[in-house]
């Protein structure tokens, strides 16, 4: 069985596990081990989430290659579609997913009262147990240093928050159409795009409550 070092609330995470549920590929989560952060520069390079640990002694990171090398290990299903011009949307669609959805998952999930407190209390146990600081303590740590890194610092402020916004809204908008008359959204079986839309929308936009609640008003094709 392989392991999948990571959290059951991060985005990239969420993706791979989607992907490898796809497949058939067994896996177990484990969370990252970051006081063993030298061996997983030594291995992969960097301490990001997820990283995979083989059965066959390899290590793994960084999702898209992740999926690249698989699907040339194991072709069947397939996610890349044959037609170029589809596998091209495929690859944008995945790249916008990756790149582009992260700063208002990021916003959503840390700048909201209610989803900072949930989300901090799932992530104290994920990453907070090398620490002995009181409880509440490490969830204001976490919450913290998420906002200042990944919301602050990637730009969302008072003068970018309304389009920061408008982006999820749009992303929404374009997926409702594109489900209308179809399963995925690039045909009737997941593709590589499918598979980049599971971290913003499975793993941050479906479950934290703010965003959750506006994806089931106004995109239940996309929370379906
Ligand atoms: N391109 C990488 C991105 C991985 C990544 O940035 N993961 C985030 C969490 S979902 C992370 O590990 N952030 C570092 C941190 O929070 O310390 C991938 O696709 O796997």
């Amino acid at each position: 069985m392989w392991k999948v070092y990571g959290s059951r609330v991060s985005y990239y995470t969420g993706k791979l596990e989607a992907y490898l549920r796809y497949k058939g590929i067994p896996y177990q989560s484990l969370p990252t081990p970051y006081g063993e952060s030298r061996m997983l520069v030594e291995k992969v390079g960097a301490v990001q989430m997820p990283i995979v640990e083989r059965d066959d002694g390899r290590w793994m990171s960084d999702t898209t290659p992740i999926l690249l090398q698989l699907e040339r290990e194991r072709p069947e299903p397939a996610i890349l579609p044959g037609d170029q011009v589809v596998g091209f949307m495929a690859r944008l669609i995945e790249d916008y997913g990756d790149e582009w959805l992260w700063r208002p998952a990021m916003h959503y999930r840390w700048s909201y009262a209610y989803d900072r407190l949930l989300i901090s209390n799932i992530l104290v146990d994920e990453v907070g147990g090398f620490s002995k600081a009181p409880r509440w303590l490490k969830r204001r740590r976490i919450a913290h240093r998420q906002f200042t890194n990944f919301v602050m610092k990637d730009g969302v402020n008072d003068a970018t928050r309304v389009h920061v916004d408008a982006t999820y809204l749009a992303a929404l908008d374009a997926m409702s159409a594109m489900l209308a008359n179809r399963p995925f959204l690039l045909g009737d079986a997941p593709s590589l795009a499918d598979f980049g839309m599971m971290g913003p929308m499975f793993r941050h936009f479906g479950p934290d409550p703010t965003p959750a609640e506006i994806m089931r008003n106004r995109a239940p094709l996309v929370f379906e």
